[in-house]
């Protein structure tokens, strides 16, 4: 590979801030920072913070007082040499200092450019790399922890023990078929047909994370539904904690589908509010009335709002016959107005009384929400590396598919180098998986989901 050139970014996002940094990458990282810093030692001591001045490397004006910490190569977040500029926040500071390398000579970071770079010298394999991408930009608890667990090598040192599992088989089949037919074999049949069944099954212990782990990443699609007035509006407010969506006592008021996503107990769900359901000929509101079927259709799950204790209608029954495998809460609103008359429903499975003026019942929406959309992932507590996106799930089904190819075969008697061409291909995949060989497009994809400064 040639000489990379060196590259700079500011790493902290733009305005006024208390902090901001400034980091480099590249050959020649530490002498631009010690250009820029005059102050600095020629070989600054590594990994130590150094207070000092920040000049123009051309004009000399002063730029900001900066801490500098230099992380020579390969012990570092790229493995190239790297240094850190820390000075004020704002609009002025962070990007004097930028231009200021790049008039010493450094090259401005394309997107993710650092993590690529992480990736290509070795510092983290491609789950790490998605997971940086993933830690930054959570907004809920349990993408966070799937994140970082997934950045500590959780996820990676499982597929690697996988790939490790299909080496061994191959070995053993090796053995097997190397050995003469009169003598019992060293391994037999019986067990290596037991040690891919094992592999299977942890593939499969894996791959009933993904649905649940993929909606960690966008969030469960969860649509407020339900006759004009029900109290969707207000309780979409209530539950993002914002007043976004205008609430009057008119049926009709909403027409627009508002869309918010939001952590209900730790675990992400988009929200979005629609129009009230009725036959209508108003013509706006019924627009919405559009948007609003449109989005049920794709829900993962639905948020049927009915006021107080009154039994559904016709056209309620109706529609909640009508969603098909969407799984439904109803949501029962205005609970305060029924202490008044002494009348309340008895809460029932899937049924949450609720009222937004005193806000009981809401803490229990959240619960059976997460509890309706990610039972799963509850359940399994963070014990299984879970599975984020479609790459994962892909890599991992192709895997289990050859090797359950593989273990089909050896038990009807096809002879062992037969089968022994699907584990081959397993193991490809979930090399694949771990990025071991760079793959130029599916680092295009990935890397344009990145800002610049990563
Ligand atoms: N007392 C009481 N009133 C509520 C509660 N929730 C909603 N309301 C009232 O019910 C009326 C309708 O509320 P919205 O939230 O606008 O109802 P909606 O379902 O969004 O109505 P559309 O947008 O017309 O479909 C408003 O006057 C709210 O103040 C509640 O918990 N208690
Ligand atoms: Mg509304």
């Amino acid at each position: 590979m040639a000489d990379p050139d060196t590259i700079v970014a500011v790493g902290t996002p733009p305005g006024p801030s208390a902090l901001a940094v400034v980091r480099l990458s590249g050959p020649d990282a530490i002498p631009i920072v010690t250009r820029l810093c005059p102050g600095l030692p020629r070989s600054p001591e590594p990994r130590k913070v150094h207070l000092t001045r920040a000049l123009n490397p051309v004009s000399r004006e002063g730029l900001d007082r900066v801490l500098v910490t230099v992380f020579p190569g390969p012990e570092s977040y790229t493995g190239e040499d790297m240094a850190e500029i820390s000075s004020h926040g704002g609009w002025l500071s962070p990007n004097l200092i930028l231009e200021g390398c790049l008039g010493a000579g450094a090259r401005l970071a394309g997107e993710g450019e650092f993590t690529r770079r992480a990736y290509l010298n070795g510092k983290m394999d491609l789950l790490q790399v998605e997971a940086v991408l993933d830690l930054i930009e959570s907004r809920s608890r349990a993408l966070h922890e799937t994140a970082i667990h997934q950045l500590e090598r959780g996820l990676s040192e499982r597929i690697g023990s996988l790939r490790e599992g299909i080496v061994d088989l191959e070995a053993h089949l090796v053995h097997h078929l190397d050995f003469p037919e009169e003598d019992d074999p060293p391994i037999p049949l019986e067990a290596i047909l037991g040690k891919a069944a094992e592999l299977v099954e942890t593939m499969e212990l894996l791959l009933r994370t993904a649905p649940e782990g993929e909606l960690l990443r966008d969030g469960a699609l969860t649509v407020l539904a339900g006759r004009p007035n029900s109290g969707k509006s207000s309780l979409f407010n209530a539950l993002i904690g914002e007043e976004r969506a205008i609430v009057t006592e008119i049926p009709g008021t909403t027409r627009d589908a508002l869309e918010v996503t939001v952590s209900l107990g730790g675990y992400p769900f988009r929200l979005v509010d629609t129009a009230g359901l009725r036959e209508t000929e108003e013509r706006v509101e019924k627009m919405g009335v559009e948007v609003a079927r449109r989005y049920l259709n794709g829900a993962d799950v639905i948020l049927f709002c009915v006021e107080g204790a009154r039994a559904l209608n016709e056209e309620e029954e109706g529609f909640l016959a009508g969603v098909g495998d969407t799984p439904v809460v109803l949501a029962r609103t205005k609970a305060d107005l029924l202490r008044r008359v002494g009348e309340r429903p008895s809460a029932s499975d899937g049924e949450v009384v609720l009222s937004v003026q005193t806000g009981e019942g809401l803490n229990d929406l959240r619960r059976v929400l997460r509890n309706l959309v990610f039972s799963g992932l509850v359940n399994l507590g963070g014990e299984v590396p879970v599975l984020t996106r479609k790459r994962h799930r892909e890599g991992i089904g192709r895997a289990r598919e050859e090797l359950e190819g593989f273990r089909t075969g050896l038990a009807q008697g096809l002879p062992a180098e037969v089968v022994a061409t699907h584990l081959r291909p397993a193991e490809t995949a979930l090399e694949e998986l771990l990025g071991v060989i760079p793959r130029e497009e599916i680092l295009n994809r990935l890397f344009r989901e990145f800002c610049i400064g990563k």
